[in-house]
């Protein structure tokens, strides 16, 4: 069942940066199991310089050109279109998010997720996909990406903290996708590079989302009469735990939230390699 309809609309983020936030907002502050979902517009000098996070995982999906990370343990890549990295920064991650051009905007989806409460303080890890990795689900006129969850029998790999499932969805003229979304359960489709899109008895119009309640299938249709239509579509099991939220810091109380401030300005419980890096993808950022 559609909940709601938003309307998104480009703000400022990072050093530069444009991003369409859906979820994050005063219109949704979050959507369990979900914190934050942005699309993103980005080209150098802009970016995400050095930053923390604390207690969930960001997923990012490259759709067009590409994003380079480099964190304070000397994790370094970069992901281009089609690819995606599944980060869980548990107890601590101090990281840069860099476009890879100074000419081609890069474009892709950020999302976060939370973390189970008994998981928050876990050692922070990576899994990353390239586009030839992903699982795809085919048929005629439909194709699924499975960045996480499972479609039909196909199986994503990437293993989450989370019951979270998060598809990238191509529809050909006409064709329909259809999926059950379970009772209690909470969704977003974000459609991308897409004008009009069919869902349920409504029709979304361009910068719209729709957020979904589960308990019945979700029903989308390609109504363009000669356009192919993207759309991402997440879904997940709300934890119903506490959120309290300030900036990259997402824990289930105010006192742990006081006590990762801490940590972060003492470089201790996860943030001891905070003192003294600095990411040298972040000095393609002069103003940094
Ligand atoms: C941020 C904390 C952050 N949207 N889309 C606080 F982590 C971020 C941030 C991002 C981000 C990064 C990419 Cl690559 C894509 C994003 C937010 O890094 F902007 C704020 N204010
Ligand atoms: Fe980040």
């Amino acid at each position: 069942m559609i909940e709601k309809i938003i309307r998104t609309a480009w703000q400022g983020e990072g050093a530069g940066a444009s991003v369409r936030r859906a979820i994050g907002t005063h219109k949704l502050p979050d959507l369990d199991p979900f914190l934050m979902l942005d699309f993103f517009k980005v080209k150098l000098p802009d970016g995400f310089p050095d930053h923390p996070h604390r207690g969930f995982e960001t997923v990012t999906y490259m759709l067009k050109g590409s994003v380079k990370h480099e964190d304070f343990g000397g994790n370094a890549g970069e992901i281009g279109p089609g690819d995606v990295q599944w980060m869980t920064a548990g107890r601590g991650i101090v990281h840069a998010e860099m476009p890879g051009s100074y000419e081609e905007e890069s474009l892709g989806f950020q999302l976060w997720v939370n973390l189970p409460q008994n998981k928050k303080m876990i050692q922070p890890h990576y899994q990353e996909l390239k586009k030839e990795e992903l699982p795809l689900y085919k048929d005629e006129k439909l194709e699924v990406v499975v960045i996480s969850g499972k479609y039909k029998d196909v199986l994503g790999k990437v293993i989450p903290d989370s019951t979270s499932n998060f598809y990238d969805i191509h529809l050909d003229t006409g064709a329909i996708f259809k999926q059950r979304i379970p009772q209690g359960w909470k969704g977003l489709i974000y459609p991308y590079f897409t004008d009009k899109i069919q869902i349920n008895d409504k029709i979304l119009e361009k910068d719209e989302v729709a957020v979904l309640i589960g308990g019945d299938d979700v029903v989308v249709k390609n109504i363009s009469q000669s356009e192919k239509v993207n759309f991402i579509l997440i879904y997940g099991k709300p934890m119903d735990e506490p959120i309290t939220k300030h900036g990259p810091f997402v824990m289930n109380t105010q006192e742990e939230i006081f006590q990762t401030f801490e940590d972060y300005q003492m470089a201790k419980n996860g943030f001891e390699k905070r003192l003294n890096w600095r990411s040298k993808i972040s000095k393609l950022n002069q103003s940094f």
